[in-house]
């Protein structure tokens, strides 16, 4: 008797979506095949009338790809993404977070919505992903330190999430806050920052095709460094926006503040798009890419101008 979990992905050595030759086709086949084969061996499993709690749910990953969003440069390579990481409640060092973040337990994990809304939603982070659904999606991602990768996310698309909550006409803004807990994430006392880190979204920005809750990366679920178990991606703004290991999600008629723009307003906007020709803290018309040490020009909007342009006009 076998009940099947996330280590059968890596057991049965899948080929990775990335790592085929471009082809729809093949990419469906695959993620067919793979699904249809779960669906089987689940049913199966139930068939012997195992107690609930032994039966695995069928993996989330690989997650069908949208095709809709291209990269213009090739994808980073895992190992680097997963070794720069930023995550400064864990540690400042941004070559370290991964080490760091090895013992940072996110399952399970339990996320509350609410603020100006029908009705409060507690839940955990899995379980929103199987009710909600993923996709994966490959997006540049550009930091205001002036780096820069592109990388496969699977996640829910945010708007899901709003409709699932039915903010009220009233609600404005979406509030979001990352786990507050000094013992689970070291580096808490080693900034004088104070934390947990909080950012927020225009309701117009939040159900944005581009916004996004990721809950993996390169075909399998976020690890930690990269803010497990869901953490949202807004590839039109500065990564900072991006804020990891989300435990709240609040809807308010106030525009609230934001981490960054708290700490420093004449450097940090609300908004924070990537706009290449406004100076932030350094000059930001180009950025490093990871892995390969290329230099190119930022764009507008990271290059998202024709999905978001329309916001801000
Ligand atoms: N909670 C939290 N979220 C965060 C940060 C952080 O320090 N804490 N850093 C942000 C910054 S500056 C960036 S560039 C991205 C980095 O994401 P990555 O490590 O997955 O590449 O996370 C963003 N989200
Ligand atoms: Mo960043």
């Amino acid at each position: 008797m076998t009940t099947l979990s996330q280590e059968d992905d890596v057991l049965v050595k899948i080929p990775k979506p990335w790592a085929l030759p471009d082809s729809h086709a093949s990419d469906e086949a695959v993620f067919l095949g793979r699904r249809s084969f779960l669906r089987t061996a689940a049913l199966a499993t139930a068939a012997t009338a195992l107690p609930p709690s032994l039966m695995a749910a069928p993996s989330l990953y690989p997650a069908r790809r949208n095709e809709k969003y291209e990269l213009d440069r090739p994808l980073t390579e895992e190992s680097v993404a997963a070794r720069m990481n930023i995550f400064d409640e864990l540690t400042l060092k941004h070559d370290e977070v991964w080490k760091v973040a090895k013992g940072f337990a996110t399952t399970p994990w339990t996320i509350h919505i609410g603020g100006a809304v029908q009705k409060h939603i507690t839940i955990d982070a899995e379980e929103l992903a199987r009710k909600l659904g993923v996709e994966e999606r490959l997006y540049r991602h550009r930091c205001v330190e002036a780096w820069s990768m592109a990388v496969p996310w699977t996640g829910i698309p945010l708007a899901r999430l709003v409709e699932l909550a039915q903010p009220l006409a009233k609600a404005k803004y979406l509030r979001m806050v990352s786990l507050a807990s000094p013992e689970k994430l070291p580096g808490w006392y080693a900034s004088k920052r104070v934390f947990p880190y909080y950012e927020a979204l225009t309701i117009a920005e939040a159900t944005n095709e581009l916004a996004m809750l990721a809950t993996g990366i390169y075909g399998h679920a976020l690890p930690p460094q990269h803010g497990a178990p869901i953490r949202l991606v807004v590839p039109w703004k500065y990564g900072l926006k991006s804020i990891k290991s989300i435990v709240s999600f609040q809807f308010t008629t106030e525009k609230p503040g934001t981490f960054w723009n708290d700490l420093s307003p004449a450097n940090y906007t609300f908004e924070c798009n990537v706009e290449p020709n406004v100076p932030r803290p350094w000059p930001q018309t180009e950025e490093t890419v990871l892995g390969t040490g290329e230099t190119r020009k930022t764009l507008l909007y990271n290059g998202y101008a024709e999905q978001v342009a329309h916001l801000y006009a």
